[in-house]
Protein backbone atom coordinates (compact mmCIF):
# COMPACT_ATOMS: atom_id res chain seq x y z
CA UNK A 1 0.00 0.00 0.00
CA UNK A 2 1.36 3.32 -0.64
CA UNK A 3 1.10 5.48 1.85
CA UNK A 4 -0.94 8.40 1.84
CA UNK A 5 -0.52 11.68 3.22
CA UNK A 6 -1.69 11.70 6.68
CA UNK A 7 -4.00 14.92 8.03
CA UNK A 8 -1.69 16.69 10.31
CA UNK A 9 1.28 15.95 9.08
CA UNK A 10 3.41 18.73 7.58
CA UNK A 11 5.52 18.50 4.31
CA UNK A 12 8.46 17.37 5.98
CA UNK A 13 5.93 14.71 7.25
CA UNK A 14 6.31 16.10 11.25
CA UNK A 15 4.52 17.91 13.64
CA UNK A 16 0.85 18.47 13.76
CA UNK A 17 -0.18 22.23 13.16
CA UNK A 18 -1.42 24.47 16.16
CA UNK A 19 -5.05 25.04 14.84
CA UNK A 20 -5.16 21.28 14.33
CA UNK A 21 -4.00 20.38 18.09
CA UNK A 22 -6.43 22.88 19.07
CA UNK A 23 -9.49 21.24 18.01
CA UNK A 24 -8.01 17.61 18.99
CA UNK A 25 -7.11 18.77 22.07
CA UNK A 26 -10.90 20.10 22.23
CA UNK A 27 -12.14 16.81 21.08
CA UNK A 28 -9.84 14.76 23.54
CA UNK A 29 -11.20 16.85 26.73
CA UNK A 30 -14.88 15.57 25.73
CA UNK A 31 -13.42 12.29 25.63
CA UNK A 32 -12.06 13.05 29.02
CA UNK A 33 -15.17 13.91 30.68
CA UNK A 34 -16.56 10.93 28.82
CA UNK A 35 -13.94 8.36 30.15
CA UNK A 36 -13.00 9.87 33.11
CA UNK A 37 -13.81 7.20 35.12
CA UNK A 38 -12.05 4.71 32.94
CA UNK A 39 -8.76 6.21 33.76
CA UNK A 40 -8.58 4.73 37.43
CA UNK A 41 -8.70 1.35 35.31
CA UNK A 42 -5.48 2.03 33.26
CA UNK A 43 -2.28 0.75 34.10
CA UNK A 44 0.67 3.09 35.36
CA UNK A 45 2.78 3.89 32.18
CA UNK A 46 5.39 4.92 35.07
CA UNK A 47 6.16 1.07 35.18
CA UNK A 48 7.87 2.13 31.88
CA UNK A 49 10.13 4.98 32.86
CA UNK A 50 10.59 4.48 36.14
CA UNK A 51 13.94 3.04 36.74
CA UNK A 52 13.13 -0.25 37.95
CA UNK A 53 14.98 -2.13 40.72
CA UNK A 54 14.97 -5.39 38.53
CA UNK A 55 11.53 -4.29 37.55
CA UNK A 56 8.62 -5.90 38.78
CA UNK A 57 6.83 -3.19 37.94
CA UNK A 58 3.83 -3.17 38.24
CA UNK A 59 0.99 -6.53 38.12
CA UNK A 60 -0.26 -6.78 34.21
CA UNK A 61 -2.72 -4.41 32.72
CA UNK A 62 -6.43 -5.52 33.04
CA UNK A 63 -7.50 -7.75 30.94
CA UNK A 64 -9.33 -6.51 27.64
CA UNK A 65 -12.97 -8.06 28.60
CA UNK A 66 -12.61 -5.50 32.13
CA UNK A 67 -12.27 -2.59 29.90
CA UNK A 68 -14.69 0.09 30.35
CA UNK A 69 -17.76 -0.44 28.39
CA UNK A 70 -18.15 3.42 27.72
CA UNK A 71 -14.86 2.83 25.42
CA UNK A 72 -17.25 1.38 22.57
CA UNK A 73 -16.66 3.06 18.84
CA UNK A 74 -18.04 6.07 18.37
CA UNK A 75 -21.10 6.00 16.16
CA UNK A 76 -20.53 6.21 11.98
CA UNK A 77 -20.29 9.99 11.21
CA UNK A 78 -18.14 10.84 14.53
CA UNK A 79 -14.88 12.87 14.20
CA UNK A 80 -12.60 10.30 13.34
CA UNK A 81 -8.49 10.39 13.82
CA UNK A 82 -6.63 9.01 11.00
CA UNK A 83 -9.41 7.27 9.85
CA UNK A 84 -9.89 5.80 13.41
CA UNK A 85 -12.37 7.42 16.52
CA UNK A 86 -10.68 7.96 19.67
CA UNK A 87 -12.71 5.58 20.70
CA UNK A 88 -11.04 2.74 18.31
CA UNK A 89 -7.93 4.19 18.89
CA UNK A 90 -8.62 3.34 22.73
CA UNK A 91 -9.47 0.14 22.02
CA UNK A 92 -7.30 -1.00 19.60
CA UNK A 93 -3.77 0.69 20.58
CA UNK A 94 -4.16 0.67 23.91
CA UNK A 95 -5.19 2.85 27.09
CA UNK A 96 -1.43 3.27 27.72
CA UNK A 97 -1.12 5.71 24.97
CA UNK A 98 -4.60 7.49 25.20
CA UNK A 99 -3.26 8.31 28.64
CA UNK A 100 -0.14 9.62 27.15
CA UNK A 101 -2.28 11.54 24.51
CA UNK A 102 -4.35 13.06 27.43
CA UNK A 103 -1.77 14.28 29.36
CA UNK A 104 -0.51 16.04 26.37
CA UNK A 105 2.79 14.84 26.09
CA UNK A 106 3.22 12.83 23.33
CA UNK A 107 4.84 14.13 20.70
CA UNK A 108 3.56 13.32 17.53
CA UNK A 109 0.15 11.20 17.05
CA UNK A 110 -0.01 10.62 13.92
CA UNK A 111 3.59 8.76 13.64
CA UNK A 112 2.75 6.82 16.76
CA UNK A 113 -0.21 5.51 14.82
CA UNK A 114 1.18 4.89 12.16
CA UNK A 115 3.80 2.55 13.65
CA UNK A 116 0.85 0.78 15.55
CA UNK A 117 -1.18 0.29 12.38
CA UNK A 118 2.37 -1.12 10.84
CA UNK A 119 2.58 -3.43 14.09
CA UNK A 120 -0.74 -4.81 14.39
CA UNK A 121 -0.95 -5.38 10.33
CA UNK A 122 2.09 -7.53 10.71
CA UNK A 123 1.09 -9.29 13.30
CA UNK A 124 -2.12 -9.57 11.95
CA UNK A 125 -1.27 -11.10 8.87
CA UNK A 126 1.69 -13.35 10.93
CA UNK A 127 -1.12 -14.48 13.13
CA UNK A 128 -3.87 -15.33 10.70
CA UNK A 129 -1.47 -17.25 8.14
CA UNK A 130 2.03 -18.06 10.10
CA UNK A 131 0.40 -18.53 13.72
CA UNK A 132 2.74 -20.73 15.69
CA UNK A 133 5.37 -20.69 12.64
CA UNK A 134 8.57 -18.59 13.52
CA UNK A 135 8.41 -16.32 10.44
CA UNK A 136 5.60 -15.32 7.89
CA UNK A 137 5.65 -15.97 3.87
CA UNK A 138 3.15 -12.70 2.92
CA UNK A 139 3.38 -13.57 -0.40
CA UNK A 140 3.04 -17.45 -0.31
CA UNK A 141 0.75 -16.41 2.92
CA UNK A 142 2.26 -19.68 4.68
CA UNK A 143 4.50 -19.91 7.88
CA UNK A 144 8.45 -20.54 7.99
CA UNK A 145 10.15 -22.56 10.93
CA UNK A 146 13.47 -22.89 9.27
CA UNK A 147 16.62 -24.36 11.30
CA UNK A 148 17.66 -21.85 13.67
CA UNK A 149 16.10 -22.25 16.38
CA UNK A 150 16.42 -25.83 17.24
CA UNK A 151 12.93 -27.11 16.76
CA UNK A 152 11.45 -24.39 19.00
CA UNK A 153 8.58 -22.28 17.56
CA UNK A 154 6.85 -18.98 17.72
CA UNK A 155 9.90 -16.83 16.88
CA UNK A 156 7.68 -14.12 16.18
CA UNK A 157 5.35 -14.39 18.90
CA UNK A 158 7.94 -14.44 21.52
CA UNK A 159 10.12 -11.50 19.52
CA UNK A 160 6.75 -9.69 19.67
CA UNK A 161 5.53 -10.26 23.21
CA UNK A 162 7.42 -6.70 24.28
CA UNK A 163 6.42 -4.40 21.38
CA UNK A 164 2.92 -5.43 21.31
CA UNK A 165 2.85 -4.35 25.30
CA UNK A 166 4.95 -1.65 24.85
CA UNK A 167 2.78 -0.32 22.03
CA UNK A 168 -0.18 -0.95 24.15
CA UNK A 169 -1.86 -3.78 21.62
CA UNK A 170 -2.86 -5.59 25.02
CA UNK A 171 -5.43 -7.98 22.56
CA UNK A 172 -2.13 -9.02 20.79
CA UNK A 173 -0.12 -9.13 23.44
CA UNK A 174 -2.92 -11.54 25.73
CA UNK A 175 -2.58 -13.39 22.79
CA UNK A 176 0.44 -14.01 22.42
CA UNK A 177 1.20 -14.45 26.01
CA UNK A 178 -1.18 -17.62 26.07
CA UNK A 179 0.33 -19.06 23.09
CA UNK A 180 3.86 -18.98 25.50
CA UNK A 181 1.85 -20.06 28.34
CA UNK A 182 -0.01 -23.20 26.01
CA UNK A 183 2.10 -23.91 23.69
CA UNK A 184 5.91 -23.22 23.61
CA UNK A 185 7.10 -26.22 24.40
CA UNK A 186 11.04 -26.29 24.75
CA UNK A 187 11.67 -29.68 25.03
CA UNK A 188 12.79 -29.74 21.68
CA UNK A 189 15.83 -31.85 20.05
CA UNK A 190 16.88 -29.85 17.12
CA UNK A 191 20.16 -28.05 16.17
CA UNK A 192 19.75 -24.51 17.99
CA UNK A 193 22.13 -21.44 17.09
CA UNK A 194 23.13 -20.57 20.60
CA UNK A 195 22.96 -17.01 19.38
CA UNK A 196 19.74 -16.29 18.08
CA UNK A 197 18.13 -18.82 20.75
CA UNK A 198 19.74 -16.17 23.41
CA UNK A 199 19.30 -13.02 21.78
CA UNK A 200 15.40 -13.69 20.39
CA UNK A 201 13.94 -16.36 22.91
CA UNK A 202 15.84 -15.89 26.26
CA UNK A 203 15.78 -11.75 25.38
CA UNK A 204 12.04 -11.62 24.37
CA UNK A 205 11.18 -13.57 27.39
CA UNK A 206 13.48 -11.52 29.96
CA UNK A 207 12.16 -8.22 28.94
CA UNK A 208 7.92 -9.75 28.74
CA UNK A 209 9.11 -10.38 32.25
CA UNK A 210 10.04 -7.42 33.40
CA UNK A 211 7.59 -5.49 31.77
CA UNK A 212 4.65 -7.49 32.88
CA UNK A 213 5.89 -9.16 35.90
CA UNK A 214 3.98 -12.61 34.39
CA UNK A 215 5.32 -15.12 36.15
CA UNK A 216 5.15 -17.48 32.90
CA UNK A 217 7.58 -15.80 31.33
CA UNK A 218 10.29 -16.50 34.28
CA UNK A 219 9.64 -19.86 34.00
CA UNK A 220 9.59 -20.68 30.44
CA UNK A 221 13.39 -18.57 31.02
CA UNK A 222 14.66 -19.83 33.29
CA UNK A 223 13.72 -23.60 31.84
CA UNK A 224 15.41 -22.44 28.54
CA UNK A 225 18.32 -20.80 30.32
CA UNK A 226 19.28 -24.39 31.47
CA UNK A 227 19.11 -25.69 28.07
CA UNK A 228 21.58 -23.74 26.83
CA UNK A 229 24.43 -24.36 29.94
CA UNK A 230 25.57 -27.76 28.06
CA UNK A 231 27.40 -25.58 24.99
CA UNK A 232 29.76 -23.48 27.14
CA UNK A 233 31.36 -27.09 27.98
CA UNK A 234 34.53 -27.05 26.26
CA UNK A 235 38.39 -26.98 26.92
CA UNK A 236 38.18 -23.42 27.27
CA UNK A 237 34.62 -22.31 28.19
CA UNK A 238 33.93 -20.48 25.12
CA UNK A 239 30.29 -22.22 23.92
CA UNK A 240 30.21 -24.07 19.92
CA UNK A 241 27.99 -22.20 17.82
CA UNK A 242 25.02 -24.68 17.58
CA UNK A 243 23.45 -26.51 20.39
CA UNK A 244 20.93 -29.63 20.31
CA UNK A 245 18.47 -28.48 22.93
CA UNK A 246 17.68 -31.85 23.85
CA UNK A 247 21.11 -34.02 24.18
CA UNK A 248 23.07 -30.52 24.80
CA UNK A 249 25.59 -31.42 22.22
CA UNK A 250 27.24 -28.89 21.05
CA UNK A 251 29.29 -27.87 17.67
CA UNK A 252 30.82 -25.56 15.99
CA UNK A 253 29.44 -23.86 12.45
CA UNK A 254 30.46 -26.35 9.49
CA UNK A 255 30.88 -22.66 7.96
CA UNK A 256 33.57 -21.72 10.44
CA UNK A 257 36.92 -21.64 9.72
CA UNK A 258 38.89 -24.83 11.36
CA UNK A 259 35.84 -25.34 14.10
CA UNK A 260 35.98 -21.89 15.54
CA UNK A 261 33.42 -19.71 17.07
CA UNK A 262 32.41 -16.58 16.11
CA UNK A 263 33.19 -13.75 18.01
CA UNK A 264 29.30 -12.15 17.97
CA UNK A 265 28.27 -14.91 18.95
CA UNK A 266 29.77 -15.79 21.95
CA UNK A 267 30.14 -12.17 22.81
CA UNK A 268 26.54 -11.87 22.92
CA UNK A 269 24.94 -13.48 25.76
CA UNK A 270 26.73 -11.44 28.94
CA UNK A 271 23.75 -9.17 29.18
CA UNK A 272 20.96 -12.15 29.38
CA UNK A 273 23.07 -13.99 31.33
CA UNK A 274 23.66 -11.93 33.69
CA UNK A 275 19.78 -11.52 34.11
CA UNK A 276 19.11 -15.24 33.99
CA UNK A 277 21.44 -15.15 37.77
CA UNK A 278 20.01 -12.23 38.71
CA UNK A 279 16.48 -14.06 38.45
CA UNK A 280 17.19 -17.66 39.17
CA UNK A 281 19.97 -16.66 41.84
CA UNK A 282 22.02 -18.79 40.16
CA UNK A 283 25.66 -17.63 39.83
CA UNK A 284 26.40 -19.99 37.15
CA UNK A 285 24.97 -17.89 34.05
CA UNK A 286 27.02 -15.13 35.50
CA UNK A 287 30.25 -17.30 35.66
CA UNK A 288 29.98 -18.92 31.94
CA UNK A 289 29.77 -15.54 30.51
CA UNK A 290 32.68 -13.66 32.45
CA UNK A 291 35.30 -16.83 31.66
CA UNK A 292 34.45 -15.59 28.46
CA UNK A 293 34.92 -12.14 29.50
CA UNK A 294 38.31 -13.39 31.08
CA UNK A 295 39.62 -14.54 28.19
CA UNK A 296 39.23 -12.24 25.68
CA UNK A 297 40.47 -9.31 28.20
CA UNK A 298 43.88 -11.58 28.46
CA UNK A 299 44.34 -13.11 25.13
CA UNK A 300 46.79 -10.72 22.69
CA UNK A 301 44.89 -8.89 19.73
CA UNK A 302 46.43 -7.82 16.98
CA UNK A 303 46.56 -4.19 16.90
CA UNK A 304 44.20 -4.22 19.79
CA UNK A 305 41.32 -5.37 17.30
CA UNK A 306 39.59 -8.64 18.36
CA UNK A 307 39.84 -10.80 15.18
CA UNK A 308 35.92 -12.89 14.32
CA UNK A 309 36.81 -16.36 14.92
CA UNK A 310 38.36 -18.27 18.02
CA UNK A 311 38.84 -21.76 18.58
CA UNK A 312 36.48 -23.04 21.97
CA UNK A 313 39.49 -25.27 22.07
CA UNK A 314 42.91 -24.05 21.92
CA UNK A 315 41.41 -20.62 22.88
CA UNK A 316 43.10 -18.60 20.06
CA UNK A 317 42.81 -16.72 17.18
CA UNK A 318 41.74 -18.88 14.13
CA UNK A 319 41.68 -15.63 11.79
CA UNK A 320 42.29 -12.40 11.68
CA UNK A 321 39.18 -11.18 9.62
CA UNK A 322 38.15 -7.78 12.05
CA UNK A 323 34.74 -6.36 11.69
CA UNK A 324 31.89 -4.07 13.25
CA UNK A 325 29.64 -5.72 10.99
CA UNK A 326 28.09 -9.30 10.59
CA UNK A 327 30.16 -12.15 12.93
CA UNK A 328 31.49 -9.01 15.03
CA UNK A 329 28.92 -6.48 15.46
CA UNK A 330 27.20 -7.03 19.00
CA UNK A 331 30.52 -8.39 20.81
CA UNK A 332 31.02 -4.65 20.97
CA UNK A 333 27.84 -3.35 21.49
CA UNK A 334 27.34 -5.90 24.58
CA UNK A 335 30.35 -4.45 26.23
CA UNK A 336 29.37 -0.79 26.45
CA UNK A 337 26.04 -1.98 27.37
CA UNK A 338 26.79 -4.19 30.04
CA UNK A 339 28.68 -1.42 31.42
CA UNK A 340 25.53 0.59 31.49
CA UNK A 341 23.24 -2.42 32.52
CA UNK A 342 25.82 -2.84 35.90
CA UNK A 343 24.64 0.88 36.63
CA UNK A 344 28.45 1.77 35.14
CA UNK A 345 29.95 -0.06 37.92
CA UNK A 346 31.43 -2.67 35.81
CA UNK A 347 34.62 -1.34 34.71
CA UNK A 348 36.28 -4.08 33.14
CA UNK A 349 33.41 -3.90 30.76
CA UNK A 350 33.99 -0.10 30.09
CA UNK A 351 37.85 -0.11 29.88
CA UNK A 352 37.43 -3.13 27.57
CA UNK A 353 34.99 -1.20 25.34
CA UNK A 354 36.78 1.79 25.20
CA UNK A 355 40.41 0.59 24.00
CA UNK A 356 38.70 -1.28 21.16
CA UNK A 357 36.91 1.65 19.90
CA UNK A 358 40.48 3.41 20.18
CA UNK A 359 41.94 0.66 18.06
CA UNK A 360 39.08 0.55 16.03
CA UNK A 361 39.69 4.32 15.47
CA UNK A 362 43.35 3.64 14.39
CA UNK A 363 42.54 0.86 11.96
CA UNK A 364 39.28 1.10 10.89
CA UNK A 365 38.04 4.32 10.96
CA UNK A 366 38.08 5.83 7.31
CA UNK A 367 36.91 9.15 4.89
CA UNK A 368 35.66 8.49 1.91
CA UNK A 369 37.02 10.68 -0.99
CA UNK A 370 33.34 12.28 -0.65
CA UNK A 371 33.81 13.41 2.45
CA UNK A 372 31.47 10.08 4.30
CA UNK A 373 32.99 8.36 7.76
CA UNK A 374 32.81 4.39 7.38
CA UNK A 375 33.79 1.68 9.41
CA UNK A 376 35.95 -0.79 6.90
CA UNK A 377 36.90 -4.34 7.24
CA UNK A 378 40.22 -6.02 8.59
CA UNK A 379 41.95 -8.90 6.94
CA UNK A 380 45.37 -9.32 8.55
CA UNK A 381 46.06 -5.63 8.12
CA UNK A 382 44.56 -5.02 4.04
CA UNK A 383 41.51 -3.28 4.77
CA UNK A 384 38.69 -3.85 2.81
CA UNK A 385 36.57 -0.66 2.42
CA UNK A 386 32.78 -2.11 2.23
CA UNK A 387 30.45 -1.72 5.38
CA UNK A 388 27.31 -4.12 6.28
CA UNK A 389 23.66 -2.91 6.60
CA UNK A 390 24.66 -4.59 10.04
CA UNK A 391 27.69 -2.49 11.28
CA UNK A 392 24.98 0.56 11.30
CA UNK A 393 24.27 -0.01 14.58
CA UNK A 394 27.73 1.52 15.28
CA UNK A 395 26.03 5.02 15.43
CA UNK A 396 23.84 4.22 17.93
CA UNK A 397 26.24 2.15 20.32
CA UNK A 398 28.79 5.29 19.65
CA UNK A 399 26.52 7.85 20.57
CA UNK A 400 25.26 5.95 24.24
CA UNK A 401 28.99 5.17 24.67
CA UNK A 402 29.89 8.94 24.27
CA UNK A 403 29.39 9.76 28.29
CA UNK A 404 31.59 7.35 29.34
CA UNK A 405 35.18 7.17 27.25
CA UNK A 406 38.18 8.90 28.74
CA UNK A 407 37.55 12.74 29.50
CA UNK A 408 37.58 15.26 26.51
CA UNK A 409 36.00 12.45 24.30
CA UNK A 410 32.34 13.02 24.52
CA UNK A 411 31.84 15.90 21.88
CA UNK A 412 34.11 12.97 19.54
CA UNK A 413 32.22 10.49 19.90
CA UNK A 414 29.05 12.23 19.77
CA UNK A 415 30.63 13.48 15.99
CA UNK A 416 31.53 10.24 15.40
CA UNK A 417 28.11 8.70 15.88
CA UNK A 418 26.42 11.19 13.93
CA UNK A 419 29.07 10.93 10.82
CA UNK A 420 28.55 6.95 10.88
CA UNK A 421 24.50 7.21 11.02
CA UNK A 422 25.16 9.64 8.22
CA UNK A 423 26.40 7.60 5.97
CA UNK A 424 24.22 4.90 7.02
CA UNK A 425 21.54 7.11 6.19
CA UNK A 426 23.37 8.12 2.92
CA UNK A 427 23.42 4.25 1.86
CA UNK A 428 19.64 4.50 2.07
CA UNK A 429 19.13 6.00 -1.40
CA UNK A 430 17.54 6.30 -4.06
CA UNK A 431 14.55 4.19 -2.70
CA UNK A 432 15.04 5.16 1.19
CA UNK A 433 16.14 1.85 2.17
CA UNK A 434 19.33 0.01 2.30
CA UNK A 435 21.63 -2.71 0.24
CA UNK A 436 23.04 -5.31 2.76
CA UNK A 437 26.44 -3.85 2.50
CA UNK A 438 27.76 -0.78 0.68
CA UNK A 439 31.47 -0.04 -0.45
CA UNK A 440 33.46 2.79 -0.61
CA UNK A 441 35.79 1.83 -3.89
CA UNK A 442 36.62 1.98 -7.00
CA UNK A 443 34.68 5.46 -6.94
CA UNK A 444 31.40 3.83 -5.27
CA UNK A 445 30.29 6.10 -2.26
CA UNK A 446 27.97 4.02 -0.26
CA UNK A 447 26.58 2.24 -2.37
CA UNK A 448 26.66 -1.83 -3.60
CA UNK A 449 28.56 -2.52 -6.57
CA UNK A 450 27.84 -6.50 -6.59
CA UNK A 451 24.32 -7.73 -7.36
CA UNK A 452 24.47 -9.85 -4.71
CA UNK A 453 24.41 -7.02 -1.81
CA UNK A 454 21.79 -5.37 -2.87
CA UNK A 455 19.50 -7.11 -1.03
CA UNK A 456 16.97 -5.29 2.52
CA UNK A 457 15.72 -7.62 4.63
CA UNK A 458 13.57 -5.95 6.54
CA UNK A 459 16.95 -4.94 9.03
CA UNK A 460 16.75 -2.81 11.76
CA UNK A 461 19.92 -1.08 12.25
CA UNK A 462 19.61 2.10 10.08
CA UNK A 463 17.01 3.30 12.25
CA UNK A 464 18.38 1.90 15.41
CA UNK A 465 21.22 4.71 15.34
CA UNK A 466 18.69 7.15 14.44
CA UNK A 467 16.78 6.74 17.52
CA UNK A 468 19.90 6.37 19.60
CA UNK A 469 20.67 9.55 17.83
CA UNK A 470 17.40 10.90 18.39
CA UNK A 471 17.52 10.34 21.97
CA UNK A 472 20.80 12.00 22.72
CA UNK A 473 20.93 15.17 20.30
CA UNK A 474 17.03 15.79 19.84
CA UNK A 475 18.01 16.57 16.11
CA UNK A 476 15.12 16.59 14.02
CA UNK A 477 16.90 14.97 11.23
CA UNK A 478 16.72 11.72 12.42
CA UNK A 479 12.81 11.98 12.78
CA UNK A 480 12.58 12.81 9.33
CA UNK A 481 15.30 10.19 8.42
CA UNK A 482 12.97 7.61 10.38
CA UNK A 483 9.81 9.09 8.14
CA UNK A 484 11.81 8.23 4.94
CA UNK A 485 12.09 5.03 6.21
CA UNK A 486 8.16 4.09 6.92
CA UNK A 487 7.59 5.74 3.69
CA UNK A 488 9.80 3.08 1.81
CA UNK A 489 8.66 0.36 4.10
CA UNK A 490 5.22 0.98 3.38
CA UNK A 491 5.83 1.76 -0.39
CA UNK A 492 8.07 -0.81 -1.20
CA UNK A 493 7.67 -4.03 1.72
CA UNK A 494 4.14 -3.73 1.80
CA UNK A 495 2.65 -6.59 0.62
CA UNK A 496 -1.44 -7.79 0.87
CA UNK A 497 -0.33 -9.86 3.93
CA UNK A 498 2.48 -8.30 5.70
CA UNK A 499 6.10 -7.22 5.09
CA UNK A 500 8.25 -8.48 3.27
CA UNK A 501 11.98 -8.05 2.33
CA UNK A 502 13.28 -7.03 -0.96
CA UNK A 503 15.71 -8.49 -3.34
CA UNK A 504 17.21 -5.26 -4.91
CA UNK A 505 16.90 -1.58 -3.16
CA UNK A 506 17.86 0.11 -6.76
CA UNK A 507 15.36 -1.71 -8.72
CA UNK A 508 12.95 0.39 -10.03
CA UNK A 509 9.97 -2.56 -9.95
CA UNK A 510 10.37 -4.22 -6.20
CA UNK A 511 10.63 -7.69 -6.18
CA UNK A 512 9.75 -9.55 -3.18
CA UNK A 513 12.24 -12.11 -0.55
CA UNK A 514 8.82 -13.11 0.82
CA UNK A 515 9.57 -13.18 4.47
CA UNK A 516 8.74 -11.16 7.41
CA UNK A 517 11.79 -11.55 9.79
CA UNK A 518 10.86 -11.52 13.19
CA UNK A 519 13.40 -8.83 14.05
CA UNK A 520 11.35 -6.65 11.97
CA UNK A 521 8.53 -6.78 14.82
CA UNK A 522 10.69 -7.05 17.57
CA UNK A 523 13.56 -4.23 16.24
CA UNK A 524 12.28 -2.72 13.64
CA UNK A 525 8.79 -1.67 14.04
CA UNK A 526 10.13 -0.96 18.02
CA UNK A 527 12.61 1.09 17.12
CA UNK A 528 10.49 3.45 14.71
CA UNK A 529 7.67 3.61 17.64
CA UNK A 530 10.50 4.90 20.03
CA UNK A 531 12.33 7.43 17.71
CA UNK A 532 8.51 9.30 17.64
CA UNK A 533 7.85 8.90 21.28
CA UNK A 534 8.94 10.43 24.18
CA UNK A 535 12.23 9.79 25.79
CA UNK A 536 10.45 8.59 29.07
CA UNK A 537 9.02 5.92 27.32
CA UNK A 538 11.60 2.96 28.20
CA UNK A 539 14.24 6.18 29.15
CA UNK A 540 18.02 5.12 28.18
CA UNK A 541 19.19 5.58 31.97
CA UNK A 542 16.96 2.68 33.23
CA UNK A 543 17.04 0.48 30.26
CA UNK A 544 19.49 -1.51 27.99
CA UNK A 545 18.31 -3.00 24.79
CA UNK A 546 19.43 -6.40 23.95
CA UNK A 547 20.89 -6.69 20.32
CA UNK A 548 17.21 -7.69 18.75
CA UNK A 549 15.71 -4.48 20.88
CA UNK A 550 14.49 -6.66 23.95
CA UNK A 551 14.64 -3.94 27.01
CA UNK A 552 16.10 -5.01 29.93
CA UNK A 553 16.52 -3.31 33.10
CA UNK A 554 19.81 -1.45 34.29
CA UNK A 555 20.84 -3.89 38.17
CA UNK A 556 20.93 -0.82 40.60
CA UNK A 557 23.94 -0.72 43.10
CA UNK A 558 21.25 -1.01 45.78
CA UNK A 559 19.26 -3.97 44.44
CA UNK A 560 22.66 -5.84 44.36
CA UNK A 561 23.18 -4.79 47.75
CA UNK A 562 19.24 -5.61 48.52
CA UNK A 563 20.35 -8.95 46.88
CA UNK A 564 23.64 -10.21 48.55
CA UNK A 565 21.66 -9.19 51.94
CA UNK A 566 18.40 -11.21 51.23
CA UNK A 567 20.95 -14.20 49.59
CA UNK A 568 23.03 -13.87 53.04
CA UNK A 569 19.66 -15.02 55.07
CA UNK A 570 18.50 -17.90 52.11
CA UNK A 571 16.53 -16.05 49.62
CA UNK A 572 15.83 -13.65 47.11
CA UNK A 573 13.50 -10.64 47.11
CA UNK A 574 13.93 -10.27 43.36
CA UNK A 575 11.25 -12.82 42.69
C1 LIG B 1 19.12 -9.13 14.65
O1 LIG B 1 18.71 -10.43 14.85
C2 LIG B 1 20.08 -8.68 15.70
O2 LIG B 1 20.11 -7.30 15.70
C3 LIG B 1 21.47 -9.22 15.52
O3 LIG B 1 22.40 -8.67 16.42
C4 LIG B 1 21.98 -9.03 14.13
N1 LIG B 1 21.03 -8.67 13.19
C5 LIG B 1 19.66 -9.00 13.25
C6 LIG B 1 18.82 -8.03 12.46
O4 LIG B 1 19.44 -7.47 11.39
Amino acid sequence: MVLRKLPGVSASGMGLRLSQKFVFLLFLSGLVTLCFGALFFLPDTVRLNRGPCLAHLSPEAPPAENRPEMLAPLPPGSTRFNGLSACELFMSYGYLHIKRVIRGDFTDLNLFVLCLQMMKFAWDNYKRYAWGNNELRPLTRNGHLGNMFGGLRGASIVDSLDTLYIMGLMEEYEEAKEWVQNNLDLNSNGEASLFEVNIRYVGGLLSAYYLTGAEIFKQKVMELGEKLLPAFNTPTGIPRGVINLGSGTSWSWGWASAGSSILAEFGTLHLEFLHLSQLSGNPLFTEKVMNIRKLLNKIEKPHGLYPNFLSPVSGNWVQHHVSIGGLGDSFYEYLIKSYLMSDKTDQEAQKMYYSAMEAIETNLVQKSPGGLTYLAEWRGGILDHKMGHLACFSGGMIGIGADDGPAGQRQHYLDLAAEITHTCHESYSPTKLGPEAFRFDAGAEATATRLSDRYYILRPEVIESYMYMWRLTHDPKYREWGWEAVEALEKHCRVDAGFSGIRDVYASTVSHDNMQQSFFLSETLKYLYLLFSDDDLLPLEDWVFNTEAHPLPVIRKRCLQEHSATQDHGQTNLE
